[in-house]
């Protein structure tokens, strides 16, 4: 049985990640997993961040999923903090809380910084990283490794795999009976 306390940490350097970061949550209630969401700044919180690997360390976390956008470093200094496994996921900027006309609303490399800034952490503090944007995945991922230890995910795993099979055949049928252009005419519209 799934315990009825977080097994996952989901962390973000700032509240404009969330509109990502959502997308692992989404999938971890999805598959029934609690979760303890915060915010998390390696740079505008320094100290916090390593109080935060303590607490995940003490109420016994198996993931902590970290989200990040621009120089990215949470994912790498929680890594550095700690011995749970990180799931990265690299965030590309687009602040909301800056002035509309901003030219700093996106971070100058569309997402590129923070994915290099996760993904290549140097040997030793190692942090399981996913696309830009790709929060969902870090959620998928992060029930996959505690299918290790609880095994009703597994099966929940296998169903969540035969649903994208059958959504795809159903696409395909779809398409394969209406012809391409009425299938992107309908679907696209
Ligand atoms: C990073 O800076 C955060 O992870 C966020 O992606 C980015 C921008 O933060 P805000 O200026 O929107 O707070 O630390």
């Amino acid at each position: 049985m799934l315990p009825k306390k977080p097994l996952v940490g989901i962390i973000m350097g700032s509240s404009s990640d969330s509109k990502i970061m959502h997308n692992a949550a989404k999938i971890l209630d999805d598959f029934g997993i609690i979760h303890e969401d915060q915010i998390v700044s390696a740079h505008r919180t320094p100290t916090r961040l390593e109080e935060y690997a303590k607490h995940a360390e003490k109420n016994q976390f198996r993931v902590i999923i970290a989200g990040a956008g621009g120089s990215a470093h949470l994912p790498g200094m929680i890594a550095s903090h700690t011995i749970i496994p990180v799931i990265g996921v690299p965030i590309m900027v687009y602040n909301d809380k800056s002035d509309k006309k901003s030219e700093f609303k996106f971070s100058a490399f569309g997402g590129m910084d923070s994915l290099l800034s996760i993904v290549e952490m140097p040997n030793g503090s190692p942090v399981a990283t996913v696309g830009v944007n790709k929060a969902a995945n870090a959620g998928l991922y992060a029930a996959k490794i505690l299918a290790a230890e609880f095994t009703e995910l597994k099966s929940k795993l296998k169903r969540f795999k035969e649903k994208q099979h059958q959504s795809v055949l159903a696409e395909s049928d779809d398409l394969k009976k209406n012809g391409l252009s009425k299938f992107v005419q309908k679907k696209f519209k």
